[in-house]
């Protein structure tokens, strides 16, 4: 967590309202392993980080809400008697959507005043969206005494995601965020909502982020296709979801699906079975073999699943020129944002500047490279 960040977002919110907050840290995630599989209640191996969004919020003795965005200088005003999506991208939707969510549950928010602001570069695939809604409901729930577990904290998160931002998500963002250990990634089922966590402490190996800097148009609307694509052939199949079909069951229905659609189902029951070889491989101690899976995983992402682009491709190449690394993909939803890359201590700063050069020349534009700690979930702060 930044300490400047807190300071900052607690000075704001007392100059602005004269009280004193509640205030949370909610952190963004990386995901090992496991991409696309979350929505068809497969594994996933995300971990929260030690980046995120700190909100500071408190009751309102006026008859509106006010919320402050710190990195926008962009104040909001909006009745609880009135709550509805703004224009698509709008930041004001996350948090509009955790507090009709709330509502349709049947619990009661007062009038509120919030201040935020956050150290996730937004498009890089470190879910900046899960951390906001987070922290928006915890800091709610905590206000108000909602009583709501974390489980169903998640599940507003998830709610406020698909009917007022437009993203059909799965669940592997907010419980992340909700749920990360120090120091430890967590396989998630996303069927039962459980996880087992594991120390990620290599001795020789670290996991590096490459930050593309892109995030191409689509990616919402190419996001909602994909799922809906894997749920029109779980139907098909007659199963709940994908995680509980075989490529030999696919394959039975091949030709009454069309190639790429084939391919794109193909890749999720691939990726499911990786998450799960990611675990055994990782409790082995076996890098190499992560490494392979993490590669595998890229090249399905890019030539089956297609959420891939030049720039991810572009970072995946760099990596598999480099001796130092074992493994790297794009990570998160796709289309631009971040490669995640296993490499050896002792050979990352060389790999980093290494890519860093290269991706210069190739698109003219700087990349970003970011050191992550893995770190608790969504939490208050004294
Ligand atoms: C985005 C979604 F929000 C997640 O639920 C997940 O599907 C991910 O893309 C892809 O694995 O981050």
């Amino acid at each position: 967590m930044n300490t400047s960040l807190l300071t900052n977002v607690k000075n704001e919110f007392v100059s602005k309202f004269q009280r004193a907050p509640v205030m949370v840290f909610s952190p963004g995630r990386i995901n090992i392993i496991g991409e696309h599989t979350d929505y068809n209640d497969g594994f996933v191996f995300p971990a929260a980080v030690d980046k995120g969004i700190i909100a500071a919020i408190n009751k309102s003795d006026s008859d509106s809400c006010t919320a402050y965005a710190t990195d926008k200088e962009e104040t909001f005003m909006f009745s609880l008697k009135n709550i509805g999506p703004l224009s698509q991208g709008s930041w004001q939707n996350y948090l509009l959507g955790v507090v009709a969510e709330i509502q349709k549950i049947g619990k009661s928010v007062g009038n509120f005043n919030i201040v935020f602001g956050g150290n996730i570069p937004v498009g890089s695939g470190m879910s900046s969206s899960a951390a906001l809604e987070n922290s928006v409901v915890l800091g709610l729930n905590e206000v108000f005494k909602l009583g709501l577990s974390k489980h169903e904290m998640i599940l507003i998160s998830q709610q406020a995601e698909h009917n007022h931002v437009g993203v059909k998500c799965g669940i592997m963002d907010q419980y992340a965020s909700m749920f990360g250990i120090e120091n430890k990634a967590l396989l998630l089922d996303c069927r039962t909502i459980t996880s087992d966590s594991f120390e990620i402490d290599f001795q020789h190996h670290e996991f590096a982020l490459i930050n593309t800097n892109v995030k191409h148009s689509l990616s919402d609307s190419a996001y909602n296709d994909r799922r809906s694509v894997c749920e029109s052939v779980a139907k098909m199949l007659n199963i709940p979801a994908l995680r509980d079909a075989t490529e030999l069951e696919l394959a039975s229905i091949k030709d009454k699906i069309s190639p790429e659609n084939y391919q794109k189902v193909r890749y999720v029951i691939q990726e499911n079975e990786r998450a799960i070889s990611a675990s055994k491989a990782m409790q082995q101690g076996d890098l190499e073999a992560l490494g392979k899976l993490l590669y595998a995983s890229h090249e399905g992402l890019q030539n089956q699943y297609k959420v891939s682009c030049d720039e991810l491709d572009f970072l995946v190449g760099q990596a598999k020129l480099n001796e130092h690394v074992l493994g790297a993909r794009m990570m998160g939803g796709g289309f631009g944002g971040c490669t995640i890359n296993l490499v050896a201590k002792d050979g990352a700063e060389n790999f980093k500047a290494q890519a860093s050069k290269a991706y210069k020349a190739q698109f003219n534009r700087a990349c970003s490279i970011y050191d992550v700690k893995l770190s608790q979930g969504t939490h208050l702060i004294n």
